[in-house]
């Protein structure tokens, strides 16, 4: 699995899903995104797992750096209800060293719609040799869903800097439950 997860994250290819064999039959969801930021940011590849009991998304970037004046961040936002428009939580994060990380409820992309924190187990964990930020949210933490599609947005300190995997506010198609 780890074989073809690699193999999947180097693929040029704009995008491709992968239904591995065995009795999880997890979908694997890896896409590319554009060198198309001037900052260390700059989001390269995204790959989703959503596993039997927990959602694993890893991230590439240009590079990322402890110094938190590099001030590199991002939100992954969360699809879970096809019956209700736009995300229904997201992942907000500091990449830089000493900031936080909180998974939130959220009606829309706005920030002003942001709610509350999610009481739940999720983690994330950024690796600055390779460049990689890897994310975990429980399934019990985010309702349960059957299907999700993710969306992500990457910056650096200024409003220039900010990334979108795909075109903004664009999601990945809908990822089945492993
Ligand atoms: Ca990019
Ligand atoms: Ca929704
Ligand atoms: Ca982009």
């Amino acid at each position: 699995m780890k074989t073809i997860a690699t193999a999947a994250a180097g693929l040029a290819a704009a995008a491709l899903t992968l239904t591995l064999a065995g009795p999880a039959n997890a979908e694997l969801y890896g896409v590319d995104d554009a060198n198309d930021s001037p900052h260390g940011s700059d989001l390269y590849s995204a790959q989703i797992d959503y596993k039997e009991r927990k959602v694993v998304i890893k991230t590439v970037h240009d590079n990322l750096r402890r110094a938190p004046s590099s001030g590199s961040g991002g939100v992954v936002f969360l699809d879970t209800d096809p019956e209700d428009a736009g995300p229904e939580y997201a992942f907000v994060a500091g990449y830089t060293e000493g900031t936080d990380y909180q998974l939130i409820e959220v009606d829309a992309f706005r920030p002003e719609t942001w709610g509350e924190p999610v009481d739940g187990n999720y983690d994330m964990d950024v690796n600055y040799a390779d460049d990689t930020v890897r994310f975990e949210i429980s399934r019990a933490a985010i309702d349960r869903p059957d299907e999700i599609r993710v969306a992500i947005r990457v910056s650096g300190p200024s409003f220039a800097s900010r990334d979108w995997l795909g075109p903004e506010h664009g999601f990945t198609p809908w990822i089945a439950r492993g």
